[in-house]
């Protein structure tokens, strides 16, 4: 999709900010194809960013994560407030694709004009799905839904680390996976806000409950404690306790000062990223420009040691010089 650069940003992002739907999909497809014009309305909406909450759900594959942001999406609605849902799949290279039971879970929604839901995949490059996501929140956030729920799969290793998205991280773990397999993963207990412990209703989520807590006893976390929460997305159980220790941390964060600093650091992370990735895609354009595969050829024959290539390259970009040439 395409939208003519003879467009108004003004238009798009007062578009935007009446919290039209249609122009709200638009957009998310420029970021999530990187396109300059995306980051632009973007930055028109800036100053409208920073009121929403965004709350993070991670967890292994088929822990209930879109489950449970069905029920949570019910439970927000419930209690009056607006809801805007990115479902993250790394794996998947449609954009915009669900698979069949995301699909007919989002569709109860399709009618509620309090409801955004939208999946994000890596039709682009899979390094620019993280920055493509946070975007997207920040543009979920300008069109003024006070809650944004991120699902994204898998800790730690994770394409789109979840701690750089959101306010509020609700770990997700499932009875039956085996210890090793979540618990002692590394960085997740110190990742998570809040632990769900789904699928309650079957064998073993006893033991996961009781590990969590021990392990969280073991840690150490300032003055929020994380609470472990049972729930059974299928059934609703605990999801209204969910919410609120979502929206109890949330106000914690607010009355510690730590809302603010925790989403400059994430600001600054964002922009680090963006940076390096541009002088990355700089470094690469110039030597591939200048030299082609000679470089590498230098390097296999020893006509170059890869200190002096790093150092002549880093030298070339800065001063936009051409590299020396060995004779
Ligand atoms: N028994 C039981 N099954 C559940 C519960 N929650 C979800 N499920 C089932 O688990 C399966 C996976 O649910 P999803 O919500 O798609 O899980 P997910 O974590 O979003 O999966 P991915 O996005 O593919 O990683 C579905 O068949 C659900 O019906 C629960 O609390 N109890
Ligand atoms: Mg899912």
């Amino acid at each position: 999709m395409t939208t003519s650069s003879t467009h108004n940003q003004t238009s798009w992002a007062q578009r935007i900010l009446d919290g039209d739907r249609r122009s709200l999909a638009q957009v998310i497809s420029l970021l999530e194809n990187q396109e300059q014009e995306g980051f632009n309305i973007l930055k028109e909406l800036y100053p409208h960013t920073g009121q929403a909450h965004i709350i993070g759900l991670t967890g292994p594959p088929g822990a209930g994560k879109s489950s449970l942001v069905d029920r949570m999406i019910q439970e927000i609605r419930t209690r009056g407030h607006k809801v805007a849902v990115v479902a993250v799949d790394p794996t998947s290279p449609f954009t915009g694709g669900a698979i069949l039971g995301d699909r007919i879970r989002m569709q109860r929604w399709a009618s509620d004009p309090g409801v955004y839901i939208r999946s994000m995949g890596t039709r682009g490059s899979l390094g620019g799905l993280a920055q493509a996501v946070y975007a997207t929140v920040q543009l979920l956030d300008a069109a003024g839904y006070p809650y944004v729920l991120v699902e994204t799969v898998g800790v730690g290793q994770s394409e789109v680390d979840i701690v750089q998205v959101a306010d509020t991280v609700v770990v997700v773990s499932v009875p039956g996976l085996g210890d090793d397999v979540q618990v002692s993963k590394a960085g997740i207990m110190e990742i998570g806000d809040i632990f769900a412990v789904n699928k309650a209703d079957l064998p073993g989520s006893q033991r996961v409950i009781i590990e969590l807590e021990s392990m969280l006893d073991l840690g150490s976390h300032g003055n929020w404690r994380p609470p472990v929460i049972p729930t059974v997305a299928t059934t609703n159980q605990g999801v209204s306790q969910l919410v609120t220790a979502i929206q109890d941390h949330y106000a914690f964060l607010k009355e510690n000062n730590l809302l603010m600093e925790k989403r400059l650091t994430r600001q600054k992370e964002s922009v680090l990223q963006r940076l390096t990735e541009r002088i990355r895609k700089d470094i690469t354009e110039l030597w591939t420009k200048e030299h082609g595969s000679q470089i590498w050829q230098d390097l296999a024959a020893k006509r170059i040691d890869p200190y002096t290539l790093e150092e002549q390259l880093y030298l070339n970009w800065k001063g936009g010089n051409t590299v020396d040439k060995k004779d």
